[in-house]
């Protein structure tokens, strides 16, 4: 991959109705190209795609797959530590996503100048133990103040990785502390809502100083399931795993039923509440068919 930019259009049968995925095209996608005089291409093959960041496509496309990067190596699901709060709903979502598509991933906490307090700090190293306890490793920064960014610039190196969230959690920010060059535009959190701007409008791969690519992404307002089979979901949750054994029935779905061993685990405060929360509202959606788009 070299920095150099190709104006392209894409062949006419990568763009048939009745796809089941929202772009023809993807960030990360391998092509092959037709180049013609005037020096534009025209994208003539897409090599098939090996772990992608997928989410349930939202808006007018909604049911349909949404390829937000393909052929990633490491997806990173960005939150801020607040403006806007933290929303353990679409991390666990994100995870589980990334799960069921063979994508290893982790989650970056950015805006941690913003825990002023004690209590908020270690509020914020008990989620972040927790999550590293899962196997998903965490990184606490702080983009505008360049805190923890040596951790995380080495854990990216070399890789190709994807960072999505919500809007205005300082993606773009964080990627321009990375790599100043790139001047990216970022934008202010909206003093009526709470929430980002939306600045980011397209997924765009940008080369890292010390080697390796990131992929900045637009906000997501939701991230929902998409190709997720009922049945499986608890293999995406690892620490309900080894419980299963112990419910009274094999085919528990750690809902309703009694007995249930992940049930008793969240009564006797061995699993975090908010997992079971994300775990059962994830199940709802699927069977509604729904996706659990929870915002
Ligand atoms: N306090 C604080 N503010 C930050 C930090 N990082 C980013 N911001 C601010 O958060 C706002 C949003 O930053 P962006 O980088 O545009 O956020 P984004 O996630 O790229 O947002 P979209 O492109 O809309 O998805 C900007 O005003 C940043 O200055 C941080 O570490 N601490
Ligand atoms: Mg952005
Ligand atoms: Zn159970």
């Amino acid at each position: 991959m070299g920095d150099d930019r190709i104006a392209c259009t894409v062949r006419g049968k990568f763009r048939l109705a009745g796809s089941r995925e929202t772009n023809p095209v993807v960030v990360g996608d391998n092509v092959d190209l037709l180049m013609n005089e005037d020096g534009t291409g025209v994208i003539v093959g897409i090599e098939p795609r090996v772990r992608c960041l997928i989410r349930r496509a939202a808006g007018r496309q909604i049911g349909k797959s949404h390829v937000i990067a393909a052929n990633v190596d490491h997806a990173w699901v960005v939150q801020a530590f607040d403006e806007p709060p933290l929303n353990t709903g679409f991390v666990d979502r994100f995870l589980v996503m990334a799960a069921c598509n063979d994508l290893p991933a982790g989650l970056i906490i950015n805006k941690v100048d913003l825990a002023g307090s004690r209590k908020a700090r270690a509020e914020l190293k008990q989620l972040a133990r927790m999550y590293e306890s899962l196997g998903y490793p965490v990184r606490l920064i702080s983009a505008k103040e360049g805190k923890g960014m040596r951790a995380l610039k080495k854990s990216l190196k070399g890789q190709t990785c994807v960072v999505a969230g919500p809007s205005g959690v300082g993606k773009t920010t964080l990627l321009n502390t990375l790599s100043p060059g790139l001047d990216l535009r970022t934008g202010e959190i909206s003093h009526a809502t709470g929430k980002g701007t939306h600045t980011t409008t397209f997924a765009s791969l940008h080369p890292l100083a010390g080697g390796g690519y990131l992929v900045d992404t637009p906000g997501l307002r939701e991230f929902g399931l998409i190709g997720v089979d009922e049945g499986n979901l608890t293999h995406y949750f690892p620490e309900f795993v080894p419980l299963i054994p112990d419910c009274r029935f094999p085919n528990c779905t750690h809902d309703h039923e009694p007995g249930c061993a992940v049930k008793d685990a969240v009564d006797e405060g061995q699993l975090q509440i908010s997992r079971y929360d994300s775990y059962l509202s994830m199940l709802y959606a699927l069977r509604l068919g729904a996706g659990d788009v929870g915002r």
